[in-house]
């Protein structure tokens, strides 16, 4: 750690403050410019414990930045790790307030729910797909803390990887009887096409997203547990979403999942 304990604490609360307050922040890098990525993990991490001891539960796990419209849209180059907790479920057809956010964007993205353990190191896109029970698709709403969206990957590795609400649905389906490279996703805003993409775009391979999470918990000596949910990333760049907003994300073989802005 470059960062004493202390600091983490602040940043911490600095970061789930604003979230609450629904305001926004400069990167915590422009004061901090030594975090490492062990810190920026460490404030994520401690984002997580004081939803925990509030009541909150882990929802899921999500995986970011993994497809490359999506480095080029943020300026990045490397995948993030985030959590996914209970508030943050929305139901399939239900509706997010925009009042309660910062500037909200909606991703397609595939989601797999894993049947056994994974642990890394060594998790492959086959572990992946051995261990997962189904995939089906899933709306992230993302709503970084940061002015404009403009972060480094630490500042957003410590905010979460922008974690705002989800929600998942439409027909979920054998992981292992669909070719998830292939499988084509549209997501729809108010009934025109405002995006879209191929499981590919994530990684090669949705699964290799999973994987990569996998193996960066396995390095910090955890593991993705039985049941898990994981989001693995949006396929397409970010679509700024206002109240008002209708938003369907269509999945070739999966059908289709819809979420409302007010
Ligand atoms: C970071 C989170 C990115 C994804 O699916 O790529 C993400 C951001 O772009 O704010 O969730
Ligand atoms: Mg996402």
């Amino acid at each position: 750690m470059a960062l004493d304990e202390k600091i983490l604490d602040q940043l911490a609360a600095h970061l789930e403050n604003c979230q609450l307050k629904r305001e926004d922040t400069p990167k915590v890098t422009d004061t901090y410019p030594d975090m490492s990525w062990d810190d920026a993990y460490a404030v994520q991490d401690r984002i997580l414990a004081s939803k925990l001891a509030k009541g909150s539960q882990i929802a899921g796990y999500k995986a970011g930045l993994t497809s490359h419209a999506k480095m080029k849209q943020m300026g990045v180059t490397d995948p993030v790790f985030g959590f996914l907790v209970s508030e943050y479920i929305v139901p399939e057809g239900g509706e997010v307030k925009v009042s309660d956010l910062i500037h909200p964007k909606v991703e397609p993205e595939i989601c797999f729910v894993t049947r056994t353990e994974l642990k890394g190191p060594g998790c492959s896109i086959a572990t992946v797909l051995a261990a997962s029970d189904v995939v089906l698709p899933g709306i992230e709403v993302i709503d970084s803390r940061y002015r404009d969206f403009k972060f480094d990957l630490k500042s957003v590795v410590a905010d979460n990887t922008s974690a705002a609400r989800f929600v998942v649905g439409g027909r979920a389906v054998d992981a292992r009887s669909v070719d998830l490279r292939t499988t084509g996703v549209v997501l729809e805003k108010n009934g025109e096409v405002v995006a879209l993409g191929a499981g590919a775009a994530v990684l090669g391979h949705p699964a290799a997203a999973v994987a990569m999470l996998v193996n960066h918990l396995g390095r910090r000596g955890k593991s993705l547990p039985a049941g898990s949910l994981v989001l693995s990333g949006g396929i397409t760049e970010a679509v700024a979403v206002q109240a008002g907003d209708n938003v369907t994300l269509r999945v070739q073989g999966m059908g289709s999942v819809s979420v409302r802005f007010t």
